[in-house]
């Protein structure tokens, strides 16, 4: 078996680059360890970029997107019970888009028109140095399929970034001492836009997947474990974290999903090796406070497309030899921004009565300058390519 490019993983950055590598006539074969249905079963992100959204577009597959996303004009930011809205669309002139990563997933699987094998046990990279080629098995029948290139999109555990030897890569990490406790409800969302909010018990958010569908996070400690928390508690918690006629207007129901995301700053330096490209939470993972995640892994992928595409058409090796220096550039911003996000809203256990009279000072200063609040708005809508 040969194509000539590997992709390894079915998320969104797997899935986009195959999409567009499709478009391009550029044969790929996708091999993902799970099954379909339980990659649309993870909840993840939810806000696009106009960039993201723009890579729907050029995809092909935007139509529901258009439809059904919901189009935010600026989010809230809440500390201590002070409010304050950041206006991306008169600050910067640009907007998000709410549109769940589900959807996102689901869209580009719909569209798919290469070969996927989904429950591809035991994916292995080779020779990626030299004639690289990609080993699996599946239903107990081993197989192996000969490529140009292969790109690694398999998330921050996959097999991809840990086949590269560790003298050959340099990882650069944060770990934070909290999680996310994430419940997804069928009910309204509490507000038209995301609210954020600071509280001396921990971080909250209120976003949304739809009219009739909400999402909400609540910092916990690391060692908090789901099945500890019931729907009741889960809503008890966000309402003490929430300003008061918020917390009284939210509509609360049973959860439809619930758990925990760890968070952690992670970026993995170079993303090529040889005829191996990461991207995706396969390079970098941030914490999700600054809604980078999911779009990090389309910019990353739109990068390699052309890169790809460039080489095939041109037989131009450009792209390829910059994408990781253009890739990590993008990334690095991204990791700051978040990281800074990170440290405004979210309860750490040291930082002490210093620490807690920074992040105030820190959002007064937001709150009074235009300033500081279109530096949030273009980071937050998304800094060019
Ligand atoms: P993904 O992890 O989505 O996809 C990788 C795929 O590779 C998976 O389907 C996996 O099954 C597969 N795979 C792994 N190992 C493999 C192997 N050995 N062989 C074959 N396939 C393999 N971002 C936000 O912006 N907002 C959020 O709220 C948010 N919440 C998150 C919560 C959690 C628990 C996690 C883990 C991430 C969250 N993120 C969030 C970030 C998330 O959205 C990612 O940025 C996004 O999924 C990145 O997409 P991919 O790079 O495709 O990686
Ligand atoms: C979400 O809706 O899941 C979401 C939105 C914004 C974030 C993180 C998560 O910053």
């Amino acid at each position: 078996m040969r194509t000539k490019v590997v992709i390894v993983g079915a998320g969104p950055a797997g899935l986009m680059l195959g999409r567009l590598l499709d478009l391009a006539g550029i044969e790929n074969l996708i091999l993902e360890r799970k099954s379909a249905d339980y990659v649309l079963g993870r909840i993840r992100a939810g806000v696009l970029e106009q960039g993201a959204v723009d890579l729907m577009d050029r995809a092909q597959v935007s139509e529901r997107l258009h439809e059904e996303g919901l189009i935010h004009d600026g989010t809230v930011l809440s500390f201590d019970g002070d409010s304050h809205r950041i206006d991306f669309a008169q600050l910067v002139g640009r907007r998000v888009t709410v549109y769940g990563q589900t959807e996102v997933t689901r869209d580009l699987m719909d569209a798919r028109q290469g070969q996927t094998i989904y429950e591809a046990e035991d994916v292995q990279l080779h020779d990626f140095d030299g004639k690289p080629y990609v080993t699996w098995r599946k239903d107990g029948v081993s197989h192996r399929v000969d490529c140009d290139y292969i790109a690694g999109c398999d998330g921050y555990h996959g097999a991809s970034r840990a086949s590269v030897p560790q003298d050959a890569i340099k990882t650069f990490e944060r770990i934070y001492p909290f999680g996310w406790l994430g419940i997804l409800v069928d009910k309204p969302p509490v507000a038209h836009e995301l609210i954020y909010a600071h509280h001396e018990r921990g971080f909250a958010l209120c976003s949304q997947r739809s009219p009739t569908r909400s999402r909400y996070y609540v910092q916990v400690a690391n060692s908090e474990k789901v099945e500890d928390w019931s729907d009741d508690r889960f809503w008890d918690e966000l309402r003490r974290r929430l300003d008061p006629a918020t917390a009284e207007a939210m509509q609360t129901g049973e959860s439809l999903e619930k758990s925990i995301a760890p968070l952690r700053s992670f970026v993995a330096e170079p993303l090529r090796f040889g005829r191996l490209f990461l991207a995706g939470d396969a390079a970098h993972i941030v914490p999700p406070t600054g809604a980078k995640g999911l779009n990090l892994a389309m910019s990353d992928v739109a990068m390699l497309a052309d890169a790809l595409i460039e080489f095939y058409g041109e037989t131009s090796t450009a792209g390829l030899d910059f994408y990781s220096a253009k890739a990590l550039s993008r990334i690095w911003k991204a990791e700051r921004f978040s990281w800074w996000m990170t440290s405004l809203l979210h309860v750490f256990p040291d930082s002490g009565d210093f620490g807690r009279r920074i992040q105030r000072a820190e959002f007064d200063y937001l709150t009074g300058s235009v300033a500081a609040q279109q530096s949030l708005a273009e980071n937050y809508t998304g800094l060019p390519q």
